[in-house]
């Protein structure tokens, strides 16, 4: 690059140099390195070996990864007709009509989705899934579904790991073709945690069906129907997929102290959503709290009310679950959800290897090719141990969560979030607090957005030494923090059974708050309008095309979608860098491949990195594909 400046400058061209040139010319040493896809990663490459990746927050210099080994599969081979087949062949209706006359017991993987989200922090990587997909795809398409989508996928997708979801999803459903996919959507929410404008929705489930979308979860975080209506509705209309609508479980139906979260009270929503047009009722059991003999209780009851087919979802927080699957496919649940064994558990699913096992020679099994699931298991382990700064800490199932009733998915991330407020010693009091908070809020159901209100109550507590009694008789004087203010307001929808009224005007103080869907005080989005400014801002510099899933990506995440964008500008797609080396960058003479597109693999191998210049930067060395490379590096630290 140097010899290129030299022999491109116009002095040098003229024949004006003398002996002082090259010192009298110090735009010569301004090396451009060509920005094309290989330079790209191996600038970002450099920058985590010398600042680290910022969302590793520690890093454990004796970690010796595994090497994951992908079941074997042939990859010539077609893919075995699967569910995806089959909604195609029949329709929805029809679809529904046939799961609920199957007599086997069905699965639906969340390892995708839930399970990373609860246990990782919804760290996963497209790299890693995208490299047993096809695997799973040809070696078990007799599995129901795969979550893959949605929830707090989206917005860790972008913004932590600077992968677009939607190239995720399009690139799975291309690996997996052949079995249904499933993404949880927070109905008004979107996969935000606030309300978001209903044509903004329509257009969202529209553009997820088309990318792969085929089973839409739909729920509502106070199990507000008319706020799940509209989704269901546009699932409808808007594709050829299947409504999903779920009861969130909240509280326990066998106590008969507990009047709010009764038999009757779920009985009666699920027969609500069937008539808003669900195809399939989902027990959304986000905490865990479905013990085995309400189970019973309650999938029978819910057969019996509603014609259409039952899909149960749980946590394994207290470790009790797979007792509460049994009981629930003995009366006669279609699907549960489960999660291969190695991200199971916990505060994850059931673990998919021993739910089948335990089917084993039971009327309602489903044969499952043993040897290979387990080796899909043995995967997943191998890979997680790459995630190991995300874990949650929690070591043991526990039976405290049918007293806090923390959501599966809210554990993993409360304790990090408490730690960096300096509460990591007081995460009991937390804990504890946070069942507090939701008897003052008036017992609500609690998942995402609505139990992350509960969340940041309790921690604001905690950090303030307030109790439920301080904020009765002096939240005049505290300033709460947003997002309960927003709730009281009515900002994410009704309650069962209402606010409590004194503490709403407490917490409101002079605001006013409103008891309609928040979605009608939004301004609907001008589509035609703000996508084409939008292409405007952000195509320029952008090297592949700009489209309108990008802007709904940008619409539901301003900000981190910016982000996201500027990081695709300065380093390509990082969905393409190996796990091990995205977190952890390289080690001295280690090489790495790195797939660009198919058939174009760059190897990397660091050289060598130098200690800090003048002006604090280091010269990060490489060799790629047999040539030197060096990239010059500020040191931050
Ligand atoms: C989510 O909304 O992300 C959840 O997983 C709720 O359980
Ligand atoms: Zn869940």
């Amino acid at each position: 690059h140097f010899l290129q400046n030299v022999i491109q400058h116009d002095m040098f061209k003229a024949g004006l140099v003398n002996v002082n040139f090259i010192q009298n010319t110090p735009s010569l040493f301004e090396i451009k390195l060509p920005q094309d896809r290989t330079s790209k990663a191996v600038k970002f490459l450099a920058e985590v070996i010398v600042n680290g990746n910022s969302d590793v927050k520690f890093i454990d210099q004796n970690k010796i990864f595994r090497n994951p080994k992908v079941p074997k599969f042939n990859a010539k081979e077609s893919y075995p007709k699967g569910t995806k087949d089959l909604l195609t062949e029949l329709g929805p209706e029809k679809f529904c009509a046939w799961l609920k006359a199957e007599k086997k017991i069905h699965y639906t993987d969340t390892t995708m989705r839930d399970a990373h989200q609860s246990l990782l922090a919804t760290r996963m990587r497209t790299y890693d899934m995208l490299k047993v997909a096809e695997s799973f795809a040809k070696n078990h398409p007799n599995t129901f579904s795969m979550e893959v989508w949605g929830g707090a996928t989206f917005d860790v997708c972008l913004r932590f790991l600077h992968e677009s979801p939607w190239t995720r999803l399009r690139e799975l459903r291309k690996a997996i073709p052949n079995i249904l996919f499933q993404m949880l959507l927070r109905g008004s929410n979107g996969v935000g945690y606030k309300a978001y404008p209903d044509n903004l929705i329509e257009k969202f489930v529209e553009k997820s069906w088309e990318n792969g979308v085929d089973i839409f979860r739909i729920f509502d975080s106070l199990n507000w129907v008319k706020a799940m209506e509209p989704s269901i509705g546009y699932v409808r209309q808007k594709t050829g997929g299947i409504a999903e609508a779920a009861l969130s479980y909240t509280g326990d139906i066998l106590d008969t102290t507990q009047t709010k979260y009764n038999l009757k009270y779920y009985l009666q929503l699920a027969k609500d959503l069937e008539n808003a047009g669900a195809h399939i009722i989902a027990i959304k059991d986000m905490a865990g709290l479905l013990k085995p003999y309400a189970a019973t209780e309650l999938v029978t009851a819910l057969k019996d009310t509603v014609k259409v087919p039952i899909h149960l979802h749980t946590h394994d927080t207290s470790s009790l679950q797979t007792a509460t699957y049994l009981k629930a496919i003995e009366a006669n649940v279609d699907v549960v959800d489960v999660a291969l064994g190695g991200l199971s558990g916990l505060t994850s699913q059931p673990n998919f290897n021993a739910v089948v096992e335990m089917m084993n020679h039971h009327e309602r099994a489903h044969d499952f090719n043993m040897e290979k699931l387990n080796q899909f298991s043995n995967f997943w382990e191998d890979t997680r141990e790459m995630y190991y700064p995300f874990e949650s800490g929690l070591k043991a199932g526990t039976a405290e969560v049918f007293n806090h009733e923390i959501p599966g998915g809210q554990y993993s991330n409360l304790r990090p979030q408490a730690t960096a407020l300096g509460l990591a010693d007081r995460f009991d009091d937390v804990k504890h607090m946070y069942a507090e908070v939701n008897k003052l809020f008036g017992n609500l159901v609690k998942v995402t957005p609505s139990s992350k209100v509960v969340g940041d109550m309790a921690i604001f507590m905690v950090t303030n030494n307030l109790s439920p009694e301080d904020v009765m008789s002096r939240g005049e004087t505290i300033s709460f923090p947003e997002s309960v203010i927003d709730f009281f307001k009515g900002d994410l929808g009704q309650p069962v059974g209402g606010f409590p009224k004194e503490l709403q005007k407490i917490i409101l103080k002079n605001k006013k708050p409103y008891t309609d869907r928040p979605n009608a005080h939004l301004k609907p989005i001008d589509f035609k309008k703000e996508y084409a400014a939008f292409k405007n801002k952000f195509q320029k510099g952008f090297t592949r095309a700009i489209e309108i899933e990008d802007f709904l990506s940008y619409t539901l995440y301003p900000k981190v979608f910016e982000d996201a964008h500027e990081n695709y500008k300065n380093y390509g797609n990082l969905a393409l860098i190996p796990t091990k080396n995205f977190f952890y960058g390289m080690k001295l003479r280690e090489e790495t491949l790195i797939e660009l597109e198919p058939g174009k693999t760059i190897i990397v191998k660091l050289l060598s990195v130098s200690i800090p210049n003048d002006e604090g930067k280091r010269i990060v060395f490489f060799k790629v594909n047999g040539e030197n490379r060096y990239v010059e590096i500020l040191d931050k630290s």
